[in-house]
């Protein structure tokens, strides 16, 4: 009935899928009757797990917009993934290693109030609310495939607007040549921040050319809407070229510096994961391949792997920002 709900939401963008507090408390009290009724054990906890999900599906937020995007390349044709799998099979270390963990987990992260700092080498250095965030650009949907290192992809519809919109306001020092993402880290609400994995906060960066790329986005959501906590709610990047990883979530602090930042996963295993990371079949990982990906929501006995596609296929837009650079090398 969600997923239903949500691929209508996605069909027409444009239809509010804004449940009443009528209909919402009518559809509880069915699931708890159902629950305590002749249905049995099974059906007790799936109602008490579609009843949780109920409770904490954040409403849609009147700030996000709707419209398609008009950036080159920020839609795809391929089939959008699942919400369910989109918002259950994660990567947020934050709140825990499995990809079960942050769906489970990211509950207890507190969203509101929020406020993001724009710092380092810019004119007009700021601390941005969330809401005054929200309001700084126009806002699109733009339908990317994310690809992760470890070798799946999903194909989403997210919501936000290019990062150079917020750029351009803070106005970088010309001796400014990368941005650095720094993440939301609080051991007091995210339980596996302190683990040894990796050194907290959770660190990205970009160049400064790459983060001025149109089709980087800065996210508030996704589905029509807002992020749900373990997408990285209340923003996130997404940076559809790259490895999920350079997708930085729950970001509080975004730095402009003249020297390349020392990222997360870079400090972790730098033969591993390359500062740039930009997805190439051409170059493995070193335990795995990188020329082929599983599609989440395709993986049957008989589903076929995916030819993984350079920068994600995204090369007619992003390849000239690496002309002449030797993509070996720089991984
Ligand atoms: N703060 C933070 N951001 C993060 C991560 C993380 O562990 N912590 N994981 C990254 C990885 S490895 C991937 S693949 C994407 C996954 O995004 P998704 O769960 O929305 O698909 O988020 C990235 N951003
Ligand atoms: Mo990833």
């Amino acid at each position: 009935m969600l997923i239903k709900n949500r691929d209508d939401a996605f069909v027409h963008p444009v239809t509010s899928e804004i449940t009443s507090q009528r209909q919402y408390e009518g559809r509880r009290e069915l699931m708890k009757r159902m629950a305590t009724g002749v249905a049995g054990a099974a059906m007790a906890s799936w109602a008490a797990r579609e009843a949780h999900a109920q409770s904490v599906r954040p409403n849609k937020l009147a700030a996000l917009a709707s419209v398609k995007s008009t950036v080159a390349g920020a839609m795809t044709m391929d089939k959008v993934t699942e919400y369910k799998d989109a918002s259950t099979y994660n990567n947020f270390y934050e709140f825990g290693t499995d990809k079960a963990d942050p769906a489970k987990n990211a509950h207890t992260l507190k969203t509101t109030p929020w406020t993001v700092e724009v710092e380092g080498m810019v004119k007009k250095p700021a601390k941005y609310t969330l809401e005054d965030l929200l309001k700084l650009s126009a806002q699109e949907e733009r339908i990317y495939r994310l690809r992760c290192v470890e070798g799946w992809s999903m194909v989403i519809p997210w919501i936000g607007y290019s990062l150079s919109e917020l750029i351009k306001k803070v106005e970088p020092l010309g001796s400014a040549k990368y941005v650095e993402f720094i993440t939301q880290a609080d051991p007091k609400t995210m339980p596996f921040v302190g683990s040894r994995v990796l050194d907290w906060p959770y660190v990205e960066a970009l160049r400064l050319d790459e983060a001025m790329h149109p089709l980087t986005l800065l996210s508030f959501g996704m589905y029509g809407e807002v992020l749900p906590n373990q997408s990285g709610a209340p923003v996130r990047l997404v940076v559809p070229w790259k490895y999920g990883f350079k997708s930085g979530k729950s970001i509080v602090k975004i730095r402009f510096t003249d020297k390349q930042p020392a990222t997360a996963w870079n400090k972790a295993a730098a033969n591993e994961y390359g500062f740039f990371s930009n997805v190439n079949p051409d170059v493995d990982h070193p335990r795995w391949s990188q020329a082929t990906e599983r599609r989440i929501g395709e993986d049957g006995l008989f589903a076929k792997k995916r030819k993984t596609l350079p920068f994600n296929g995204y090369e007619a837009q992003v390849g000239q920002l690496y002309a002449g650079m030797d993509l070996k090398k720089n991984f």
